[in-house]
């Protein structure tokens, strides 16, 4: 029983001090990334791209798209095409559509993540 107890009471204390070393380095994290948003950066995070959709494959839940660069997923301008992340943005626009989006790295196949007009 006693030995029980001081070995919770050094369980305990361990994982005190863990979480001090976790709520540490979260802090530190925090604010080197305060440091750095600002608020272009911030704004940044969810930039649009100007595009022109040039098909839209229903069947395959593809759009290809003249896009602008990509900044965020280190892309420059150009026409290809995209896998769109929900089915409904498929029918909400039509080749010839000038649009905005946005598009992530998702699991390795480049998504759009939002599409708007
Ligand atoms: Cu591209």
């Amino acid at each position: 029983m006693k030995k029980s107890m001081i070995l919770s009471a050094a369980f305990v204390a361990a994982a005190a001090s863990i979480g001090v070393a976790l709520a540490d380095d979260m802090s530190g994290m925090n604010m080197s990334n305060g440091a750095m948003m600002n608020h272009s950066a911030s704004s940044k995070h969810n930039a649009l791209t100007d595009a022109t959709v040039k098909g839209v494959d229903a069947t395959s839940g593809m759009v290809t798209l003249k896009h602008g660069a990509l900044t965020n997923v280190g892309m420059p301008a150009m026409t290809m095409a995209f896998k769109a992340k929900d089915a409904a943005m498929l029918s909400s626009v039509k080749e010839g559509d000038n649009v905005k989006v946005r598009v992530e790295n998702v699991n390795g196949t480049m998504t759009i993540v939002k599409m708007t007009k």
